[in-house]
């Protein structure tokens, strides 16, 4: 949980830093020391500043740090999926959400669209697995609040592929961002799309940070998750730990495997397991140099 009063670093750009401090965002360098380190200050890191306010001298320790998009100290990652149009893939998803519980960051899945498509599909698919769904339907607010509970006293950010109602989501809940938002649409829109910085606004009594990065659904620019760390990310497994015949068991397709029983009896969504079962594959032909 952030603190009020900390100063954290809003945005870096060009080997500035701009820092919200009690007293309004300043702008910083860093000190020399951190690059001899290897350490990168980077969005969200909670900093101490020199007297002056002129310098980053300390960062404070993290909680989680990711390098692409860089953003540091995230509590919340909002996996925005549509009902339709597009329709999500249930492996994206799940490997959003595993790479969110790997780095200690509370996935929560928003679903758009429910207005269009009922939510049932996604409902089922997630039931049980301990992740949090929050449907939306903007014609009665529904699920709103839910989202501003989650958003408040953390450090936020929203994923999902494009036309999933990232930008309607973010309108509805802060309507003064809508400028920022335009502006930024308007410069992105003639010619390639730019790399552009991170940037943690204050929304909702939260931090919410514009991370182009999390834009795109590629997981595993997030993190890679080693094999056998996989099943800690699937928080459903965690009651069966410790009762399959085998120890070491990698629930695939050993006899006696605790998980793939609670599967066969329903007590593990299909979907879910699948996803687990694609994501390990995937991470045994991993190639040595790639994990
Ligand atoms: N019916 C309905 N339409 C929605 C809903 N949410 C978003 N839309 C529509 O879906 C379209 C895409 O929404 P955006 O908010 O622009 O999607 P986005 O995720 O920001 O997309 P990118 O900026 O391309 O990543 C828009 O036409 C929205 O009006 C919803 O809950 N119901
Ligand atoms: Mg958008
Ligand atoms: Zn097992």
């Amino acid at each position: 949980m952030m603190s009020e009063s900390m100063d954290y670093i809003t945005k870096g750009i060009g080997g500035f830093y701009y820092v919200r401090t009690a007293q309004g965002i300043v702008e910083c360098k860093a000190r020399g020391i951190f690059r001899k380190r290897g350490i990168v200050p980077v969005a969200g890191d909670n900093v101490v500043l020199s007297a002056d306010k002129m310098t980053i001298d300390e960062i404070l320790p993290r909680k989680n740090v990711f390098i692409r998009p860089p953003v540091a100290n995230l509590d919340v990652l909002f996996i925005v999926a549509s009902t339709t149009q597009p329709v999500p893939s249930t492996l994206i998803l799940d490997e959003l959400i595993a790479a969110a519980v790997y780095k200690d960051v509370q996935p929560v899945l928003v679903v758009t669209k429910a207005d269009l498509v009922a939510a049932d599909r996604l409902a089922q698919a997630y039931e049980g697995s301990g992740i949090p769904l929050v449907a939306l339907h903007y014609e009665t607010g529904e699920g709103l609040d839910t989202i501003r509970h989650y958003i408040e006293g953390h450090l936020c950010a929203f994923c999902g592929n494009s036309g999933v109602g990232k930008s309607t989501l973010l309108n509805a809940l802060a309507p003064e961002l809508r400028r920022e938002t335009g502006q930024i649409s308007q410069k992105l829109g003639r010619g390639r799309h730019t790399t552009r910085e991170v940037e943690i606004f204050e929304v909702c009594g939260g931090r919410l940070a514009d991370t182009p990065g999390f834009a795109s659904l590629e997981a595993q620019k997030l993190c890679r998750i080693p094999k056998e760390e996989l099943q800690h990310t699937f928080p459903e497994f965690e009651p069966y730990f410790g009762q399959c015949r085998f120890t070491g068991c990698s629930h695939r397709s050993e006899t006696g495997c605790a998980i793939r029983n609670a599967v066969d009896e329903g007590k593990i969504s299909k979907t879910r397991y699948a996803s687990y079962l694609a994501m390990y594959e995937e991470a045994s032909a991993r190639k040595e140099w790639e994990r």
